[in-house]
């Protein structure tokens, strides 16, 4: 059984609580932490546990507390993950592991010191069925080569705190990442373009938002950014090949003829649509983490996510292709 401390009670952390105390096998969540007490003791409800602490570190330091699940804020990730890996804990850091390329290269060279294998990186939709069925027709190689890829990254609506950079960081770093994992491949440039303002949207944000990242092989990739579009969550992918066109499908939900219409429910939030991703990512960490296996997404990703969006966000503000240097893949990581 693996004991899980859980840094972060906000609606992702406690998110993940629910899900390991009610359906993650071989794992239960024995600590709880957040700056805030009262968000702890809600987490600590729900675990059924009553190890609350206020800080990271406290809760790092806790003999009982085998592995550490990180859901706190972004910039709060990286002292957290030096804590855990002083201390050889195994660590699941929902995304993004840090908040800039330095951070995210300190916690990688912590990493390979120790020898282990301790960071998965929380891109969970590399477990969502659609994501995978389209990496699996393109890698079958049956298709030809792909050229372009077109992802829309809808949102209904975001937080007046959600700003123009967040739509880098919180949101299209999900596609990047997944188009990276689909072709195996790391970017040569980025670009970001401004449509027409949506009058659904606040100040400090503009969107839409339509982004292009070239792969080093020259696949492009658009991706409309449009969190405030107002009819649901609403993910789509569609990979041109030179013979074949590969277009995930949309998420199960029963078709409805009512009134002269036939409709489908769109889902409306990201813990609806990846909900089994999400099962599906946790439970793959618990079962490998204890021999120090990374199947899912490992640190190497979390800084190439990072280096990627540091260039999307100076191409918002330059307009002109950025582009996107890594330090190369440690041997580590291959
Ligand atoms: C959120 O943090 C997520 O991870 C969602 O998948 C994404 O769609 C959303 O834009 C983020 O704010």
């Amino acid at each position: 059984m693996l004991k899980i401390g859980v840094i972060g009670c906000g609606p992702m952390g406690i998110n993940h609580i629910q899900r390991i105390t009610e359906r993650t096998q071989g794992a239960s969540v024995v600590a709880v932490s957040n700056r805030t007490r009262a968000h702890a003791e809600e987490g600590a409800r729900i675990a059924g546990c009553s190890r609350i602490y206020e800080s990271g570190a406290d809760l790092i330091r806790d003999p009982e507390v085998d592995a550490v699940l990180i859901a706190s804020a972004g910039f709060m990730h990286k002292q957290d993950m030096l804590d855990a890996i002083a201390c050889g804990k195994r660590i699941f850091c929902e995304k993004p592991l840090c908040t800039t390329e330095e951070d995210c290269r300190e916690v990688m060279e912590a990493e390979m010191k120790t020898g282990r294998h301790l960071i998965q990186v929380g891109f969970c939709r590399r477990y969502y069925t659609g994501y995978l069925q389209l990496r699996d027709a393109v890698r079958t190689g049956c298709y030809g080569e792909p050229l372009m890829i077109h992802m829309t990254h809808r949102a209904q609506r975001v937080a007046l705190t959600y700003d123009t950079p967040m739509a880098v960081h919180d949101t299209c770093v999900h596609d990047l990442d997944i188009c990276h994992w689909m072709l195996d491949e790391e970017y040569d440039s980025v670009q970001v373009f401004y449509p027409k303002e949506t009058k659904n949207t606040h100040p400090g944000l503009r969107d839409p938002q339509f982004m292009m990242l070239r792969t080093k092989s020259g696949v492009l990739i658009d991706v409309e950014v449009n969190v405030n579009c107002s009819f649901g969550y609403d993910m789509n992918m569609e990979v041109v090949c030179e013979d074949a066109s590969l277009k995930m499908g949309m998420p199960m939900a029963a078709s409805v003829r009512k009134s002269a219409r036939a409709s489908r429910e769109i889902p409306v939030h990201h813990f609806t649509l990846f909900a089994d991703a999400f099962d599906a990512e946790i439970q793959d960490w618990v079962d490998h983490a204890q021999e120090d296996i990374i199947t899912g997404p490992n640190t190497w990703d979390g800084y190439f996510a990072a280096v990627t969006c540091d260039a999307l966000v100076r191409a918002q503000e330059t307009g002109v292709p950025e582009p996107v240097l890594t330090i190369g893949k440690p041997a580590f990581y291959q």
